[in-house]
Parts: C-alpha cells; sequence; structure tokens
C-alpha cells in the first residue's frame, strides 16, 4: 500500500471521535492536579491546611497558562485546581478538546514541575456551557466550592492538632453545620471570617492595560506605551458581587 492511501486509511482512525465545541459555546477548561494530596505533604512539605508558597506555584502557573498561546479572559485558583475562561470565539486548534486537554495538561504540569522543582502532574477538561448566565454559574460554583473547602480544611486541621486522628477529625466535621464549623474554629480561639480571602475565596487573573514610559532612541524621546498586563485579586468578592465581577469580565472583552 502507497504511504498516502496508508496515511489516509489510519488518520480515520486517529480523528473518528475528534470533538470540537460548537460556535457560540463558552468553553472554561478546569486543571486539577494529580494526587496533590500526597505531593502537598510528602514532596512539598507546604503548611496546612493553607500554605502562600503553594499559592504562589498554582498562581504562576496559571499566568502562564493565561499566556500560552490560548485567549484566556480569566483565571481562577483555590487549592489544586485553575479554572481559565476562554474568549468565547476562540477559534485556535479549530476548537478541538483533545487539543485544548493534552495542551493545557501539558502547560500546567511542565511549568508547575519547573517551578517546584519535581514533578507534579495535572489533568484537564473542558466544560461547555451555553450562554453567559451558566458562566456565571460556573466561576460562582467554583468560589463557594472554595469556601466550603476553606471552612472544613480548617476544622479538620484544628482538630489534628488537638490530637484527633485523621478518621476522628473527618467524621467529627461531616454532620456538623456551616455555624456549629464556625463555632467550632472559634472556641480553639480561630476567626473563621479573619482568615486572608484567598484562602476563602480563591485567587482570580485577569488581563488590564497598562500604560508604561519608554524610551525610542532614534528619535531621542520618551514615549507612553500600551501593555496588556495580568492583574490577580487575592480579595475576590462573594455571592452577587463576585456575578457581577465575572458579568464585567465578559463584557469587557
Ligand atoms: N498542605 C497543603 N495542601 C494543600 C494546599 N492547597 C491544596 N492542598 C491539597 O491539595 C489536595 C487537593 O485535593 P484533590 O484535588 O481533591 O485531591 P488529589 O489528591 O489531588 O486527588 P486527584 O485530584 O483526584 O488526583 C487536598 O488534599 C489539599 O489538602 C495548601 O495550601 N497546603
Ligand atoms: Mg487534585
Amino acid at each position: 500500500m502507497k504511504f498516502d492511501e496508508l496515511d489516509a486509511q489510519m488518520r480515520i482512525y486517529e480523528t473518528s471521535v475528534d470533538c470540537c465545541v460548537l460556535p457560540g459555546i463558552y468553553m472554561v477548561a478546569r486543571i486539577d492536579g494529580r494526587n496533590f494530596t500526597r505531593l502537598t505533604k510528602e514532596k512539598g512539605k507546604f503548611e496546612t491546611p493553607f500554605d502562600n508558597k503553594f499559592r504562589d506555584l498554582m498562581v504562576e502557573t496559571t499566568k502562564h497558562l493565561m499566556d500560552c498561546g490560548f485567549k484566556v479572559i480569566y483565571g481562577y485558583t483555590e487549592s489544586d485546581e485553575i479554572s481559565l475562561l476562554f474568549d468565547l470565539d476562540i477559534d485556535v486548534f479549530g476548537r478541538k478538546i483533545r487539543k485544548y486537554n493534552s495542551i493545557l495538561a501539558g502547560e500546567a504540569s511542565a511549568k508547575f514541575s519547573l517551578l517546584f522543582n519535581d514533578i507534579g502532574v495535572f489533568d484537564c477538561r473542558i466544560c461547555q456551557l451555553p450562554n453567559r448566565k451558566s458562566v456565571v454559574d460556573y466561576f460562582r460554583w467554583r468560589n463557594e466550592d472554595a469556601h466550603r473547602n476553606a471552612l472544613n480544611a480548617h476544622c479538620y486541621w484544628m482538630l489534628r492538632k488537638e490530637n484527633y486522628n485523621k478518621k476522628d477529625a473527618a467524621s467529627y466535621i461531616e454532620h456538623k453545620t456551616t455555624f456549629e464549623k464556625n463555632e467550632l474554629l472559634f472556641s480553639y480561639g480561630l476567626n473563621f471570617n479573619g482568615l486572608p480571602n484567598w484562602q476563602k475565596r480563591g485567587v482570580g487573573l485577569y488581563w488590564a492595560t497598562e500604560e508604561k514610559v519608554g524610551y525610542n532612541p532614534k528619535d531621542k524621546v520618551e514615549v507612553k506605551v500600551k501593555r496588556n498586563v495580568i492583574r490577580i485579586e487575592y480579595n475576590l468578592p462573594m455571592r452577587e458581587e463576585y456575578s457581577n465581577f465575572i458579568e464585567k469580565i465578559l463584557e469587557k472583552k
């Protein structure tokens, strides 16, 4: 068989399940650390439940993903996960899902591993969201997930410090209400509301334009140049205010 014939024949097997996201549908990628419970405990020895150094690794990885060839209009990170909202009209790789999943997981793993000096692997999935409301709801979901995780993690580690074993600490908080969890922390002298917002709400990253004074050596004059920079928000709003924040990002593009 000639190579061209063989090539055409085999491509069918490779591309038969290639799905593309339809035009007019928003895409959000969620990238999540693989086995990071172990990585944060054994390889990194990060502070529990939250560590600034780990947060910074995730923020730097998010920044990289926002500037690696995909038009990302908003990045969000909490715990070991990153969400990326793409421009509605993005058309790189013909919107083929397998390209986004494999490249973004690869870029995230490579960047994180370089920063961490050890292997850190991420997976990636694409959510297809039919309208602006579902995009807002998606980010509200992750924002509120961050809040719940933070409360549970602080309770868990507080009990562990008080000599509860893993199982007892987990089962103690399992059936407690939000109010009771807040009370539990308070009884040990920790005011949950006073904790840094990035722990409870995650971190948001978005593009902004900045004016910079440069120098034109040919004309020997100072010139103002505009450049796009990534802004990092460590104090994201919550609930309706966060919905409005996401709406504004969707409108700005
Ligand atoms: N010590 C520490 N751990 C963190 C921090 N942020 C996230 N983690 C850990 O990262 C893990 C993320 O949870 P998951 O993604 O559900 O668990 P995983 O082990 O990565 O499992 P898979 O995602 O299914 O592979 C949790 O166990 C957190 O404790 C941090 O700032 N400090
Ligand atoms: Mg994970």
